[in-house]
């Protein structure tokens, strides 16, 4: 055994008992969180502040990183995290037990810091992270004292010595195996009680609304021809391939019962409106509309189209009637989100509207639910509020949102884009008859042309699918007689006001990215 084994297995011990801890720590934490209810799980609550907190720049790299998985990474790189600070803190603890012990005091207190600062903390938001931070603490102290005292390498150990030894390794293995074992329990047993308060059943018994006016076109009909070109977005994307992008890291859960809408600020009239009173009126409308992320790349997949049922804003303003001069519709989410309209988007825009369903269902969980805010043209974060409890009308002289407070722009309306669906550049083509094709979509005024580049061959006109309705995107198509060899396909739109898309190419920050979308593929 070379010298320096004893210690270093002794480091790994202390390690493994700060691990263990730290496990015990979460385990309470979660338990605790579940029984309290209101989304207080201390490990959420880091994370979430840590997404507040996180320069634009981070959060943009997050969301262009891992797309509509941001959250995910977030929470395993925050577990790694936790779980090296644990394993530190271990090794700390037993040479000074003071240290340790300091040391899950403090993220003890960073952790409460981060749960009562959230904006949907409830009265009892600090005690998961308190129970944690205390049972952290117990066990950290207990599995110590069963860590086996050093050796003294300078001394043969007699037989007896080595026996005692080994009884005292298996305990301090099993002490911190139980240890780890029942934080697993707390944890599970913590995510099952919270589940139970999940709305997903309260949503399933919820009748979709349905407008009363018919729609101006057939929802997402697809012309014959479109619909059988493998690859390319329908003109309605299923509820369950539709984009998501948000900052909650878990989707909030709102009983429809208990959910209402405060329409306040420079008003005449104060409202306050329960879910039954919105989607019980008479004047819905709906109406097919394409969403879009102002982080979307070029060629990227953060848009989406879906046929809405909901409340049209403008009858709700003027029933709340705005005082003059009210330019901006600051709206929240329950868990803090804050968007910025302008006014005369909400008043003017055709179909802009609080939305209680999506395709033919109520609102899914991840969209929304009960209560969204769309508004065609403009990018979702001046525009999309989901899970909207409040809506102030006030002045963007005075108020910033979420967005707008980490550098984008406050005026955002969805700059012209097209995209290539298919052929996929990381999927291999055979020569031969082939179709190039995709979407095309503008903010305002339609898509009049798109046009796409063989090469550099000149510029063909696709065919677009037909439509009156410009606040959806247009599906476009090329027929190719692919031939063998590398090329690339670049496509452009032009908008309905004979604008074509501009060649510059910019990244999203701060108001869109620009450019023209191109592929390469082979064909073989
Ligand atoms: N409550 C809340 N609403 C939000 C956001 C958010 O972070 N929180 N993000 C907005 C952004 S940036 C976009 S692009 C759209 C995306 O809507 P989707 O997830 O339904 O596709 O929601 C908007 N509404
Ligand atoms: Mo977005």
């Amino acid at each position: 055994m070379s010298p320096a084994a004893p210690t270093s297995t002794g480091a790994v011990r202390a390690a493994i008992a700060g691990l263990c801890a730290g496990a015990a720590a979460l385990g309470t934490g979660e338990l605790a969180a579940g029984l309290i209810g209101k989304d207080s799980s201390p490990v959420l609550a880091v994370g979430a502040a840590a997404i507040d907190l996180s320069p634009r720049a981070t959060t943009e790299f997050a969301i262009s990183t891992f797309g509509s998985n941001d959250k995910l990474a977030l929470l395993l790189g925050l577990l790694l995290v936790i779980a090296a600070c644990a394993a530190a803190l271990g090794v700390l603890a037993a040479r000074r037990r003071g240290v340790g012990v300091a040391g899950l005091v403090v993220l003890g207190v960073v952790d409460v810091v981060a749960a009562v600062s959230r904006p949907a903390a409830g009265t009892f938001a600090a005690i998961p992270s308190v129970l944690a931070a205390v049972a952290g603490i117990a066990a950290l102290v207990f599995l110590l004292r069963l860590l086996p005292a050093p050796l003294d390498e300078t001394v043969r150990l007699t037989p007896g010595q080595a026996a005692q030894r080994e009884i005292e390794r298996r305990r301090f293995v099993l002490a911190a195996g139980a240890a780890a074992g029942v934080a697993m329990v707390a944890a599970g047993a913590g995510t099952l009680v919270r589940r139970t308060r999940d709305v997903a059943a309260a949503r399933e018994r919820l009748l979709v609304p349905v407008a009363a006016a018919d729609p101006t076109e057939a929802p997402g009909a697809a012309p014959t021809g479109f619909a059988d070109i493998e690859g390319l977005s329908p003109p309605l994307t299923p509820n369950g391939e539709f984009y998501r992008i948000d900052t909650a890291l878990r989707v909030p859960q709102i009983d429809p019962a208990g959910w209402s809408l405060r329409i306040h600020g420079r008003v005449d009239r104060e409202l306050r409106l329960s879910f039954d009173d919105l989607a019980g009126r008479g004047d819905l409308i709906e109406a097919d509309i394409t969403l879009a992320c102002v982080s979307n790349e070029v060629g990227g997949p953060l848009a989406g189209g879906a046929h809405w049922v909901g409340v049209p804003l403008a009858r709700l303003l003027e029933e709340a009637g705005v005082e003059a001069g009210a330019d901006q519709v600051l709206t929240r989410s329950i868990d803090g989100w804050t968007c910025a309209t302008p006014t005369l988007d909400c008043q003017r825009t055709p179909n802009a509207m609080l939305a209680v369903a999506m395709n033919g269902e109520p609102l899914p969980l991840e969209h929304g639910f009960p209560v969204r805010m769309i508004v065609p043209g403009l990018y979702g974060y001046v525009s999309a509020t989901k899970w909207i409890v409040d809506m102030e009308l006030t002045t963007f002289a005075v108020s910033d949102a979420y967005w707008i407070q980490r550098g984008w722009d406050a005026i955002a309306p969805i700059q012209t884009f097209s995209r290539i669906d298919v052929p996929r550049p990381d999927r291999g083509l055979v020569a031969g008859a082939a179709a190039i094709a995709g979407v095309a979509h503008s903010g305002s005024d339609g898509i009049s042309t798109v046009e796409v580049r063989i090469d550099d061959r000149p510029w063909e006109q696709a065919r677009l699918s037909p439509s009156t309705n410009t606040q959806l995107w247009r599906q476009w198509y090329l027929p190719w007689e692919a031939d063998t060899g590398e090329h690339v396909l670049t496509v452009r739109a032009v908008d309905g006001m004979g604008r074509t898309q501009s060649e510059n190419s910019y990244p999203p920050y701060p108001n869109a990215a620009s450019g023209w979308h191109s592929v390469r593929v082979v064909v073989a």
